[in-house]
C-alpha cells in the first residue's frame, strides 16, 4: 500500500491502450522512461510511479490500493464490478461490446437467442444484459478467440468487442445487438489516503485540461472590420473572440477557439464572410 504521499498509476503494459495511455500521461506533464519489458517507471519530476500491467489486473490493484489510479477500457470495469471511482472517460480505445450471430443463421432479434448458447469473455456483463431483456440463453465462457465459437459449434452466437467489425466479417458473423459502448477510463481507488488526495486531484485536473483541449482548434485570421458581427455568431467556442486592429485601416485580426467537430463548416463560413490568411493551431491544454 502507498501511504507516503507518493502515488502509483497503473496502465496497460502492451496492448491497444498502451500508447495512448503513455501519451496522455506525457501531456499531463509526467516525465518517465518507457523501455520495453518495463514493469515500473518512476517519474523524474513528480512523486509518481507508473506501473505497466495486464489490463485485467489493474482494477483489483487499484481497489486494493496497490495503485492509486488506473486506465482500462470501461468494458473491463463493467465486467469486474470492483469498487473503484470512475473519474474521467478518456476519448480513446473506442469499441462496442456486441452480440453477433452467423450471417445466414436466421436470427433477427434478441428474442431469437432464447435457449441458445452465447460464447463470451464478458459473462457478467452479458448475464446482466440478458436478465434485463428477459432472454434466457446459456453463456459459454471463453478466454479469447471468441469469434471462432459458432464455426466450432461451441456456441450459436457470440458477445465480444467490436471496433472496425472486420474480425466479425472474417468469421461470417453480423451484429445483432449492442450491449455496451466502451472507451478507456481513468479511475481511482474509492478512499485514497489523505496525503495522496491533493496530487490525485491535480492529476485529474490536468487530465481534464488535456481532454478539453482536444475538442478545440485555435484559429487566427484577418478580416474586414465590418464583417465582425456576422463572424462573431460563428465563433461560440469561447467567451468571445479576440479582435486586434491591423496597421491597414478597415482590417482586423481575429483569434478564436473553434470546436473541432464543426471546424470545417465554421472555417468555410468565415471565408464566405471575408476571412483570409487563416492559420489553425492545435490546443495542447485548456483550463476554463
Ligand atoms: O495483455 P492484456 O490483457 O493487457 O490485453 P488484452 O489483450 O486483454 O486487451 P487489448 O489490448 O486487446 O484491448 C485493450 C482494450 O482495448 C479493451 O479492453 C477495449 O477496451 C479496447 N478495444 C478497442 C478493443 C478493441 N478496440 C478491439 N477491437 N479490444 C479488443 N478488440 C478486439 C476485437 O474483439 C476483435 O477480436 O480486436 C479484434 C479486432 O476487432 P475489429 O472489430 O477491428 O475487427
Ligand atoms: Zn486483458
Amino acid at each position: 500500500m502507498q501511504s507516503n504521499g507518493k502515488i502509483r498509476i497503473a496502465i496497460q503494459k502492451s496492448g491497444r491502450l498502451s500508447e495512448e495511455s503513455i501519451s496522455l500521461l506525457g501531456q499531463m506533464g509526467l516525465r518517465f522512461e518507457t523501455y520495453q519489458d518495463r514493469l515500473f517507471a518512476p517519474c523524474r519530476n513528480m512523486p509518481i510511479d507508473v506501473l505497466f500491467l495486464r489490463d485485467d489486473d489493474i482494477p483489483e490493484y487499484v481497489r486494493d490500493g496497490v495503485a492509486d489510479l488506473g486506465i482500462v477500457g470501461s468494458n473491463v470495469l463493467d465486467e469486474r464490478m470492483v469498487r473503484v471511482e470512475r473519474l474521467l472517460p478518456l476519448d480513446f480505445g473506442f469499441c462496442s461490446l456486441c452480440l453477433a450471430v452467423p450471417e445466414r443463421g436466421g436470427y433477427e432479434s434478441l428474442g431469437d437467442l432464447d435457449g441458445k448458447r452465447i460464447a463470451t469473455s464478458y459473462p457478467e456483463t452479458l448475464r446482466r444484459f440478458l436478465l434485463e431483456r428477459r432472454v434466457d440463453s446459456e453463456i459459454v465462457v471463453l478466454g479469447g478467440c471468441v469469434e471462432i465459437a459458432p464455426a466450432l459449434k461451441i456456441a450459436d452466437a457470440i458477445c465480444d468487442l467490436v471496433s472496425t467489425g472486420s474480425a466479425l466479417r472474417t468469421h461470417g458473423l453480423t451484429i445483432l445487438e449492442t450491449v455496451a459502448r466502451c472507451q478507456a477510463v481513468l479511475f481511482g481507488r474509492q478512499d485514497p489516503p489523505e496525503e495522496s488526495r491533493r496530487l490525485i486531484q491535480r492529476l485529474l485536473l490536468r487530465a481534464q485540461a488535456v481532454q478539453e483541449a482536444r475538442k478545440y482548434r485555435y484559429v487566427m485570421f484577418n478580416a474586414p472590420a465590418d464583417a465582425v458581427d456576422s463572424m462573431k455568431n460563428l465563433l461560440p467556442g469561447c467567451k468571445s473572440p479576440t479582435i486586434v486592429p491591423l496597421a491597414d485601416p478597415g482590417f482586423i485580426a481575429v483569434h478564436a477557439m473553434v470546436i473541432e467537430e464543426t471546424f470545417w463548416e465554421v472555417v468555410e463560413k468565415l471565408r464566405d464572410c471575408g476571412a483570409s490568411d487563416i492559420l489553425v493551431a492545435p490546443v495542447e491544454k485548456f483550463m476554463r
